[in-house]
């Protein structure tokens, strides 16, 4: 399938659109949830799922089929009944249809929908909507990254932040998950390699400690929010491909670098083409860093430095 510029510019619009109508179902679903506490546990105890997210995974899919009937779909409820296309040069929708189900859960309003688009394998149009700040994030590969939100009649472009130049890991608010999979060894780990970020041990980032770690508990915001600016890095085991498919898009438009499961394997915008980047890799590849690029990306120096701090990354987690 060959879509022209119209049709990219068209597919955004009606991701927008639906991940607000998808986001007004995640609203109420709110509202009558955290009045009468209807909650699954898929595989444990903190796996949760809702009647909410199949219905809004089944929303989202329908209004897709509508007005793209020969598009695949990759959603993660679709995902989890069976339903699993492998990736391919079609057209294809990857949708979480709500990220951040135990905040949405527990009425902490960090949730979001997350619509992403791939065209010939490269996730090309994301969309991020929480529905509870309404916020809607969003981006078209080669068209910047966006920021809707009350208060502000235009767009904002992202980053908002006018970035200070990130020239250590020391520097950084990290954002950061403890994830579903609660093995008390995987979680022993995790937290190790937290305790190597945020503390002072000696033999990492040089005695010194990044500012902060934050858990906002959605991987798409996450995303979203590193692009935006509010947090410098997201480093993040276990990630399905509906987790960060939006986010990526919308973080490379904004500047930002991500990394797949492969050391030191970098996505960029300016750098890289991109279409020699291992997308396979990159969403199936289930580990990520995605940190805010310094400053001065234009240069080769500053490439370096960008570099080392994805290698630090790798050097203080485990
Ligand atoms: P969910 O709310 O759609 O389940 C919380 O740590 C974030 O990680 C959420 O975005 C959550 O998505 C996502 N997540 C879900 N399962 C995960 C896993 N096994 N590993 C890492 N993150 C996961
Ligand atoms: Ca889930
Ligand atoms: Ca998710
Ligand atoms: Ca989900």
């Amino acid at each position: 399938v060959q879509l022209t510029p119209k049709d990219f510019s068209d597919l955004l619009e009606f991701s927008k659109s639906l991940a607000k109508s998808a986001g007004e179902v995640i609203r109420s679903g709110s509202k009558a949830i955290l009045q009468d506490g209807a909650v699954d546990e898929k595989k444990n105890s903190v796996d949760l799922v809702t009647e909410w997210d199949v219905k809004v995974e089944n929303l989202v899919k329908g209004e897709i089929s509508k007005t793209y009937p020969d598009f695949k779909f990759i959603g993660e409820e679709s995902y989890s009944s069976g339903d699993r296309p492998t990736l391919s040069d079609d057209p294809t929708f990857c949708v979480d249809p709500i990220d951040g189900t135990t905040n949405f859960v527990h009425g902490f309003p960090f949730a979001c929908i997350s619509i992403g688009f791939i065209y010939k394998r490269q996730p090309t149009i994301g969309v991020i909507y929480n529905p509870f700040l309404d916020q809607l994030y969003y981006a078209l590969k080669g068209h910047g990254a966006f920021l809707e939100v009350p208060g502000y009649s235009n767009p904002l472009r992202l980053p908002i932040s006018k970035a200070r130049p990130l020239e250590s890991l020391s520097q950084a608010l990290l954002g950061v998950e403890w994830g579903s999979d609660r093995r008390a060894s995987v979680i022993q780990k995790k937290a190790n390699s937290f305790v190597r970020l945020a503390g002072d041990s000696k033999e990492v980032l040089g005695g010194k400690m990044v500012h902060s770690l934050r858990s906002m508990g959605s991987a798409a915001l996450n995303y979203s929010t590193v692009a935006q600016g509010g947090l410098d890095s997201y480093w993040e085991i276990g990630c399905w491909p509906w987790d960060v498919c939006a986010g990526i898009v919308i973080a490379l438009e904004a500047g930002c670098y991500v990394t797949g499961s492969k050391q030191y394997f970098l996505a960029h915008r300016d750098e890289e083409p991109l279409d020699l980047v291992d997308w396979d890799e990159l969403l199936w590849g289930r580990k990520y860093i995605v940190i805010r690029a310094i400053a001065d990306t234009a240069t080769e120096k500053g490439r370096d430095t960008q570099r080392r701090l994805v290698e630090d990354f790798y050097n203080t987690v485990e």
